[in-house]
């Protein structure tokens, strides 16, 4: 039997590295788009790459970027996919503030070249494309849980651009009659998620306080509270949507709650530090009960311009239609984040 045909841009991301995997056990041959760097920038892949001959085989890295609209037809005309993740991304919500142009240009315009690249080259009836949409499209919006129906209020440049792609994506599904789905993702982590979000920021801090390498971890908002899930289980999610006899699109979530502060209490209590909060906002301080040494702190440095406080999904549609549920608990998911940081720490 042929394989499949997969071309994931953001291959070099959290999700990317963990669909690549999936896909490539599945069976796909699976190429990726590496954005060119002055340095190496492939890390969450490389064990694809050495893990075995045949996995090896199986995954094709091509230099692109998704503001450039000729290297990303040039891409698609001479990998031919069966299936497109749009998983790149400018990803981070609190870059987007100062770099609003560049996001727009990625996460916004990004799409429409990867749509119309499809569209141009006659392959709206054969390739099927999954969209990399998000819970920060809710923004302001005070209805929770949401779901498909909840009404989008972004209240940053990242969610805003992120609102373009998705209307595209409905656009070209209706105009074109073209298999395009989004994925409502809510917050997932792992240990391969970026040290710039709070998850992993807490995690890796957590860990080297813990061997002494750390004083204190400085945080903004500890209010903020996200359904956290894990990335692994997402991906799972971004196939299925793929292999439906029509396209449509769905919320990914796990439907439970954790404020930032509980977050960061839960991953200090993995390592046998309880944490005990005093004081509010920017005095706020997090304690170690036992010590009395202060070892989190509140910087204003960490604020956003504007925040979105509070994020739930109901992913009932993904589970009624595909059959799928968020296996890990927020529990196993803090546990997989620190003690991945602390062994990460010790080998350095
Ligand atoms: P991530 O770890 O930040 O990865 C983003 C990927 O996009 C990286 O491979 C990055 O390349 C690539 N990229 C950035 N700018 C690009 C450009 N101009 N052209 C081509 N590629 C570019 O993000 P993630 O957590 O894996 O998330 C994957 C997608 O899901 C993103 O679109 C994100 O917005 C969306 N999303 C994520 C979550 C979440 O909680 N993780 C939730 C909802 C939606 P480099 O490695 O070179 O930087
Ligand atoms: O971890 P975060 O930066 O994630 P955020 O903004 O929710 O965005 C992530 O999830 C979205 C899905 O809703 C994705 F679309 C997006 O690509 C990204 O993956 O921040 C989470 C919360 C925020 O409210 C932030 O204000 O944590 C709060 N926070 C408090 N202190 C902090 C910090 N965030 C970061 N990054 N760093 C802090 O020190």
């Amino acid at each position: 039997m042929v394989a499949k045909k997969a071309l994931i841009t953001g291959i070099t991301g959290q999700d990317g590295a963990y669909l690549s995997r999936l896909l490539i056990d599945k069976g796909y041959e699976v190429h990726g788009i590496v954005r060119r760097s002055s340095d190496h920038n492939t890390a969450r892949v490389d064990q694809l790459r050495t893990d075995s001959n045949q996995q090896a085989a199986r995954l094709n890295l091509h230099f692109g970027d998704l503001t450039d609209s000729a290297g990303i037809m040039s891409i698609v005309e001479s990998v031919q996919p069966d299936e497109i993740y749009n998983l790149g991304a400018q990803s981070q919500v609190d870059i987007s503030f100062s770099t609003p142009l560049y996001t727009a240009d990625v996460d916004g315009l990004g799409t429409l070249r990867l749509l119309e690249a499809v569209r141009v080259l006659g392959l709206a009836n054969t390739t099927r494309i999954y969209q990399a949409s998000t819970s920060d499209l809710y923004g302001k919006g005070s209805a929770s849980p949401k779901c498909e129906q909840t009404p989008f209020e972004p209240n940053s440049p990242y969610g805003i651009a992120k609102l373009y792609s998705y209307w595209t994506c409905v656009n070209y599904r209706e105009a074109y009659d073209m298999y395009v789905c989004n994925g409502i993702l809510f917050n997932h982590e792992s240990p391969l998620r970026g040290e710039n979000f709070v998850t992993r920021k807490i995690s890796s801090a957590v860990a080297r306080i813990k061997l002494g390498k750390q004083d204190v971890l400085q945080l903004g908002n500890l209010d903020a509270t996200r359904d956290f899930g894990f990335a692994g289980d997402y991906v799972e999610l971004m196939w299925l949507m793929l292999q439906q006899d029509a396209a449509d699109d769905y919320v990914m979530a796990t439907g439970k709650l954790s404020s930032v502060r509980e977050f960061a209490r839960a991953a200090f209590a993995h390592v046998g530090i309880e944490l005990r909060f005093e004081g509010s906002g920017l005095d706020e301080r997090g304690i170690d009960a036992a010590s009395g040494k202060t070892l989190l702190t509140v910087s204003k440095e960490f604020f956003r311009p504007t925040d979105v406080d509070l994020l739930v999904g109901d992913a009932s549609k993904a589970r009624q239609q595909l059959g799928w549920t968020p296996s890990t608990t927020l529990q196993e998911l803090t546990a997989m984040m620190v003690d991945f940081d602390l062994q990460r720490e010790q080998n350095l």
